[in-house]
């Protein structure tokens, strides 16, 4: 790990070295997608929707406006691999971009555990990270260190998602583009 960091230095000295222990890695990397969340590139926009500049590497995840979601249908997710170096209690980010009230938030899990409600916040219309826990008084996800499958469902269509980060820094806060540390499962 120190050698690893020592050539990022070397090679990257004006760029933001990851947080120690941050585990960051871009949504279009997932291991798999069910429709309608799909890939997006500048080259390749869902009908009816448009591309929106300022994702990292030009790609995100997107579960296009009225492509429908639950009760009506119950489908559409991304699903991503991530190995934990450590057991610890983690901060779960995303870097998101909501078209507006009706289409700000996923439901995730994490591997078997119960799912929970991710995003419903007021920031519309821009890139910006939101996390999970929001509040002090719920506990960070317990991870022991290993693999762990996080899983981002379709529960309002007109979303986006850029980029995913795990800390078990509560006081870490994502700014812009995060440096990747990993993949989300990719082959
Ligand atoms: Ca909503
Ligand atoms: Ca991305």
């Amino acid at each position: 790990m120190i050698r690893f960091y020592h050539i990022l230095l070397a090679l990257c000295c004006c760029v933001a070295v990851a947080a120690a222990g941050n585990i960051v890695f871009e949504a279009e990397t997932a291991a798999l997608l069910e429709a309608p969340m799909v890939l997006v590139t500048a080259e390749s926009v869902p009908a009816g929707s448009e591309y929106v500049a300022g994702a990292s590497g030009g790609r995100y995840l997107e579960i296009p406006e009225d492509a429908g979601n639950p009760p009506k249908l119950n489908k559409g997710y991304a699903r991503f691999e991530v190995e934990v170096a450590a057991d610890g209690d983690y901060t779960l980010w995303a870097r998101v971009y909501w078209e507006g009230e009706c289409s700000n938030s996923f439901t995730v899990q994490v591997d078997e555990l119960a799912p929970f409600l991710f995003g419903e916040n007021a920031t519309y219309k821009v890139w910006h990270w939101v996390r999970y826990p929001v509040s002090r008084m719920v506990r960070p996800l317990h991870l022991k260190a290993g693999k762990h499958t996080i899983t981002f469902h379709n529960r309002e269509d007109g979303v986006r998602l850029d980029q995913v980060l795990l800390t078990p820094n509560r006081r870490f806060v994502p700014v812009d583009i995060e440096q990747v540390t990993t993949v989300g499962g990719a082959p």
